[in-house]
């Protein structure tokens, strides 16, 4: 086992002009979601839990940054960067890349930099490809001793927000990312004796042929569960047509994970124990707790790799 007590909290620091959507950022981060008006403050600090790993996240308004000497310290510390680049117009662009340069020289070269091109829902703002144009942001990247990338995200309606944050988080903690590896089709968790207590499909447009495939193949798992669940040597690895199945059985639970028939098997068996994981915690905290379609969207967002997924596949928040 690894030691808890030698891991120390990596610290986020979140910059950006007035308005890009810092605060928008944190709140995602923090409640997987947002509000609207949200006061601005000069500065922020909290504790964000992000799948399985505790984040320390700074949001510093500009004045801070510029101005306060303790935050110059805490700059000098910090592991990951995170500035939201306000992509709605080129002239936001220009402007958040020169406030970059007035920062840039104090983030040591050890700190990870994510750019966040923010507010890609808005009509007109700046392609992507557009963006990754601008001489400023070439200057950036040139610099191959940094460990740099950027992301067109919305905080908004959270299109490709994970997908950012997993690539920050891994460099920090050294986690490797599962999200380029699995892609998620399916998940149900069934009780012992084989009755299924969660269901989640992740590709609702699916092929129709898959689901059809599936619906088959779930009705013949539970009439054989009690059989292969409750023997030890459990078959943990099922191929079907363009699909996978991967199984994993912890304390009386069984999870069955179904992905792509390519991805990879071991980073698909630790997703499956992260989300049996988070359904055990929700189902101890509360288990006569109903579990509707929003709860157990809630449950998946825990796991960064599995909201990458939800990512694609945003549902109202009413
Ligand atoms: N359309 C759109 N609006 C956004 C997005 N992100 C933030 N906003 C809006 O932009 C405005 C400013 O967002 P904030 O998150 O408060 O910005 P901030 O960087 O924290 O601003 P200060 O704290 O004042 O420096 C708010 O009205 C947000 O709703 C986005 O991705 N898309
Ligand atoms: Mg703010």
């Amino acid at each position: 086992m690894m030691s808890e007590k030698s891991r120390k909290i990596p610290q986020i620091v979140i910059l950006g002009l007035e308005g890009s959507g810092k605060s928008t950022v944190l709140n995602r981060l923090l409640f997987g979601t947002i509000a609207e008006g949200q006061p601005s403050q000069s500065t922020c600090f909290v504790n964000v839990k992000y799948g399985t790993t505790i984040l320390s996240v700074i949001e510093a308004s500009e004045e801070t940054a510029r101005e306060s000497p303790y935050f110059q310290d805490i700059l000098g510390e910090i592991d990951g960067v995170v500035f939201v680049i306000n992509s709605q117009s080129l002239r936001h662009i220009e402007a958040s890349f020169e406030y970059v340069f007035t920062l840039f020289d104090k983030i040591p070269q050890k700190t990870s930099i994510l750019f966040l091109a923010n507010k890609i829902d808005k009509p007109g703002a700046v392609p992507f490809p557009d963006l990754l144009q601008d001489p400023a942001f070439q200057i950036i990247m040139d610099d191959i001793n940094r460990s740099v990338s950027i992301y067109p995200i919305s905080a908004k309606t959270g299109e490709t927000f994970y997908t950012a944050f997993d690539w920050i988080i891994s460099r920090m903690t050294g986690r490797t990312p599962l999200r380029e590896d699995v892609t998620p089709k399916r998940v149900i968790i069934l009780q012992e004796g084989g009755v299924p207590a969660f269901d989640y499909i992740f590709d609702a447009s699916g092929e129709e042929h898959d689901s059809t495939l599936l619906g088959g193949l779930i009705s013949a798992l539970n009439i054989m569960a009690t059989t292969i669940f409750e023997s030890e040597s459990v078959m943990d690895v099922v191929k079907l047509g363009a699909m996978k199945m991967i199984i994993r059985k912890v304390s009386g639970w069984s999870i069955v994970l179904f992905v792509g028939r390519d991805d990879s098997e071991s980073k698909a068996q630790s997703l499956a124990e992260e989300i049996l994981q988070a359904f055990i915690e929700e189902r101890d905290r509360d288990p006569t707790k109903e579990m509707p379609k929003q709860v157990k969207y809630e449950i998946l967002r825990k796991i960064p790799e599995i909201a990458i997924a939800l990512d694609q596949e945003p549902i109202k928040d009413d």
